[in-house]
């Protein structure tokens, strides 16, 4: 194969390699149809139109379908001659498919060139996986037959499996019977033959005499209405089988002759075989989009998910922020441990009117580490773990209300294991060690600057401890904003760290500590809530997926589109040399040329008379396949 052919199918192999990969995890409106979708557009391609596209000159397949005890299978054995394809009286009784070819074809079947999901067998199984083969002289070279499971009975693997082989045909020979033609389920199949051009020829069969002229035209007149006016019709007469269940000979020859002058000439085969197939890549080209928009819906569901989960966390972040600098937290322990830090009530009262003696007392105050710093640090610390916990709480609430409040994130919840409506359970592990770190980091700070100061004496005697908490009295208070009764004390608390820290280092050092230090505590409960939210983020990221894959699919799409508009210049320019004949456009393919039905008047007597199509002038001699 070579030119535009090539540059199809390598750009179908890429729209495949695209589908393969769609996923679509979540139930959203129209998505467990794209999800079929997706999936048959794989196996249409892989069973059907990239085998055929590669084997253009592969024997016709004409693949039998139609409903339980529609006939399939003895028509099967009455066109090759003998029983190939056991017939019966329980229902459904073909579960495995049986292949009948020349034997000469046998090559293009052995292998896995169509159906490469199925497993080749030579004798007859029950086996839904495998395909039987037959090799059959009665069949005439370049065309097969296969004799399929059933579309509609009770077993679900029959209707998978007769679906799939209808979309691997090059034909369809659809069966039904004159009790059941209107029936919902084989015209759901046609339909869908017509909705991809597929060649398409109706054998009604087991006609009574009585309804030989009516019926045949009713369902002619149904596959008008419905697109199918260009298929053949094959009306085929009530008849009794013979002991082999076979059909008499005079009531499927025209259905034979028609499948043998398709069969002999090239041309009207490759006619065939590029309707079906321009066909089933029209709609493959149509499909795929709308798997491609399915995969976005997704997406954007994702995104919207995670905006409300980011957006609840962040708020905590926020609020965590605001209060550790506010002067929230100097309240309860954290201020009753200060005030013992620092001394008396007596002593703070003294501080607060003389203000401007405060360096000298409490220099002197202090000998060494200060009596409390350790309890003022866990007050500290239990201050901002109740603080962190309590946003961490209403983060998780805020992000599950936020998600069960739309089917997708109803189902992202329930595939978590986790109660992710509240902190994880080593949320208080976590925020304790977070603490810590801060802690030993503030120290740490206090203790660098500390000991390059002059004033290291100062610094010596309230400690690092001492300095380190006077620090963090300071940061949560850098913006003020207490309230009522504690104004005074707590507004005393700020001013006395703050003057406390200012003998030590100076003013303009101060203010940087404090910004340090608020930055490090930031940024560690940043790191917190995030560990937090990460808890959500998992859940998307599982039903992800491949980012690229909704636009690989549309480029995949839009590079077939091209081959098919360069192949329909190309074919524009040689129309008379082309196989396909003089209108062989993509995706305007010639229609089969089909046999007019024509009704002979029935008449009773010994021999079966059938409703006979006209065939062309050259047609075959009755009784045989030319
Ligand atoms: N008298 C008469 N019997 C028929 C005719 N066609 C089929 N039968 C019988 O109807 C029954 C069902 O036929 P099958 O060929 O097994 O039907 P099928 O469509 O292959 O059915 P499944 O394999 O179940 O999908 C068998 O007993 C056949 O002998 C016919 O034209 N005339
Ligand atoms: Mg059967």
């Amino acid at each position: 194969m070579a030119g535009p052919e090539q540059g199809l199918e390598t750009a179908l192999v890429a729209l495949r390699d695209a589908l393969t990969v769609v996923r679509l995890p979540l139930e959203l409106p129209g998505s467990a149809e794209q999800r079929i979708s997706a999936a048959d557009l794989v196996k249409q391609l892989d069973d059907y139109v990239l085998p055929r596209l590669a084997t253009i000159d592969a024997p016709l397949l004409a693949v039998v379908g139609g409903s339980t005890g529609a006939g399939k299978s003895t028509l099967v054995n009455s066109l090759v001659g003998r029983r190939v394809s056991a017939p019966g009286v329980i229902r459904p009784t073909t579960r495995a498919p049986v292949l009948v070819h020349h034997a000469a074809d046998a090559h293009w079947f052995t292998g896995s060139r169509v159906l490469p999901g199925l497993a080749r067998s030579t004798g007859a199984t029950t086996d839904t996986r495998s395909l039987q083969l037959v090799a059959d002289d009665g069949i005439p070279p370049g065309l097969a037959i296969l004799d399929a499971p059933d579309i509609d009975s009770v077993v679900a693997d029959n209707r998978k499996l007769a679906a799939q082989l209808l979309a691997a045909a090059d034909l369809w020979l659809f069966v039904t019977s004159a009790a059941r033609y209107a029936d919902a389920v084989p015209w759901d199949f046609l339909l869908s033959a017509a909705d991809r051009s597929a060649a398409v020829a109706v054998v009604l069969d087991r006609i009574p005499p009585r309804a030989m002229t009516e019926v045949p035209a009713h369902l002619g007149r149904l596959m008008g209405d419905r697109g199918l006016g260009g298929s053949p019709l094959f009306a085929v007469p009530e008849t009794d089988v013979d002991t082999e269940g076979l059909l008499p000979v005079a009531a499927i020859q025209p259905i034979r002759a028609w499948l043998a002058r398709l069969a002999a000439d090239q041309a009207s085969r490759a006619a065939v075989v590029h309707q079906t197939l321009d066909g089933a890549i029209a709609a493959i080209v149509r499909r795929g989009p709308d798997v491609a928009v399915a995969v976005d819906e997704q997406r954007a569901t994702l995104d919207r998910l995670r905006a409300d989960a980011d957006q609840s966390y962040a708020e905590a972040v926020r609020t965590v922020a605001v209060q550790t600098e506010d002067g929230t937290l100097l309240r309860g322990e954290v201020l009753a441990r200060w005030q013992e830090f620092v001394g008396t009530g007596e002593f703070f009262r003294a501080l607060e009117q003389r203000i401007g003696r405060l360096r000298d007392r409490i220099t002197s105050m202090f000998r060494g580490e200060p009596p409390g710093t350790g309890d003022l640090k866990v007050a500290v610390s239990s201050g901002l773990e109740a603080l962190l916990r309590n946003e961490a709480d209403a983060a998780a609430e805020r992000a599950e209300a936020s998600w069960l409040a739309n089917s997708a994130g109803r189902q992202l919840l329930d595939r978590s294991a986790q109660d992710l409506g509240r902190a994880a359970p080593d949320f208080g592990d976590q925020a304790a060690r977070a603490i810590r770190d801060w802690q030993g980091a503030v120290l740490d700070l206090v203790a660098d600057t500390g000991m390059a100061k002059r004033s290291r004496a100062r610094f010596m005697a309230l400690g690092v401890n001492g300095v380190g908490v006077a620090l963090m009295i300071v940061v949560f208070a850098q913006t003020g904003g207490i309230t009522g009764a504690e104004v005074g004390i707590a507004g005393g608390t700020t001013v006395v760290a703050q003057r406390v820290l200012e003998a030590v280092f100076g003013d303009q050092a101060v203010r940087r500590l404090a910004t340090i230090a608020k930055e490090e505590l930031d940024s560690r409960v940043s790191a917190l809530m995030s560990s937090e939210l990460l808890r959500y983020h998992r859940l998307l990221d599982e039903a992800a997926g491949d980012p690229e894959v909704a636009d690989r699919v549309r480029a995949a799409v839009a590079a077939v589109q091209r081959e098919l508009s360069g192949s329909a210049t190309a074919s524009t320019e040689s129309t008379t040399s082309s196989t396909r004949g003089p209108t062989a456009l993509p995706g305007s393919r010639p229609a089969l040329e089909p046999p007019t039905l024509r009704q002979v008047p029935y008449e009773v007597s010994d021999d079966v008379v059938d409703a006979e199509l006209v065939e062309e002038p050259d047609g075959p001699p009755p009784g045989g396949w030319r």
